[in-house]
Formats: structure tokens, C-alpha cells, sequence
């Protein structure tokens, strides 16, 4: 087992959303990774809750394969690299997605630790909560983690 990547997500009040996606799809795309062997592992730093813009998942949206679609981001000024590709989710798979599989947010206190198949459709809307609890200015939602098995 090997940790693929490690970041902290942190929620800031008005920051921007984050689209719905497959955390496989740039792994595959960009990483080589053939199979979605591998899973997140999310720490919460702070209490999440459906008021401070959790992350939204599509349960068992995994079996499904991929189901981004690369898309060129104009606003990415060097289009030789890989950085040039959105992965994005089309409203009409979000639909079908979303009718078959319904959809959930993860929530969990401060300390508690979540694991998803690194294929789960997710995203995540902007906190617009008034909550801050680590520091004046930002929320933290969670450490995230990936590691392949
Ligand atoms: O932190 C969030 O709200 C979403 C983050 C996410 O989807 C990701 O890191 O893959």
C-alpha cells in the first residue's frame, strides 16, 4: 500500500466550489492509474455538518467506472501540459447518477475519519456558514489522503 497524495481542504467562508468529480479520473488520466484500486481517507479537522458545505458524494457511483469527461480549460495558459484538463461531470450523468444512486453528505465531528472508493462521484458547494473555528478567517474541513492498495 502507498500514499498516492496527501493535502488539506480548507474551507474558506466564500471560497469557490469544488465540481463534482471522480478523484480517479485525474489519477487515471494524468497518474496512469488504470484501476481505481485505491481509496480516500478523510480526517475532519473540524465538526462538519450539512451547514458548512460538506463534501456531497454519490454512493456507489464507483461502480459505474469513469465517468468524467476531460475537458480543456481555457483559462490554463500552458495547454501542453496536463494542468490544460478539467474532469468534469455533465449535468445529464450527474442526473442519471444521482436518480439511481441518490446522493449524501459525509458528516462527522471533529477527529472522526472517513474512507471512500477513490471512484466516488463528489463535490462540494462554498461555505457561506458564519462558523470558524480554527481561526479567524477559514474553516477546515478535512485532511484528505489517498492511498492505493
Ligand atoms: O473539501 C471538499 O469540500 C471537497 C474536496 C474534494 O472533493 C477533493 O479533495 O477531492
Amino acid at each position: 500500500m502507498f500514499v498516492h497524495q496527501s493535502r488539506i481542504n480548507i474551507k474558506q467562508p466564500n471560497g469557490s466550489i469544488v465540481e463534482w468529480h471522480q478523484d480517479w479520473g485525474t489519477y487515471y488520466r494524468v497518474d496512469g492509474i488504470l484501476e481505481p484500486r485505491g481509496i480516500m481517507i478523510g480526517v475532519f479537522l473540524d465538526d462538519v455538518t450539512a451547514v458548512n458545505a460538506p463534501v456531497l458524494a454519490v454512493p456507489g457511483s464507483h461502480k459505474d467506472g469513469l465517468v468524467s469527461e476531460a475537458v480543456v480549460d481555457e483559462s490554463v495558459p500552458d495547454h501542453e501540459h496536463a494542468a490544460k484538463y478539467r474532469y468534469d461531470i455533465t449535468p445529464a450523468t450527474m442526473k442519471r447518477l444521482v436518480d439511481e444512486h441518490g446522493l449524501e453528505t459525509i458528516e462527522g465531528s471533529a477527529g472522526s475519519i472517513f474512507f471512500m472508493n477513490m471512484a466516488v462521484v463528489h463535490g462540494s458547494s462554498v461555505n457561506i456558514s458564519p462558523l470558524k473555528p480554527l481561526s479567524e478567517n477559514c474553516l477546515t474541513s478535512f485532511v484528505h489522503s489517498s492511498a492505493h492498495l
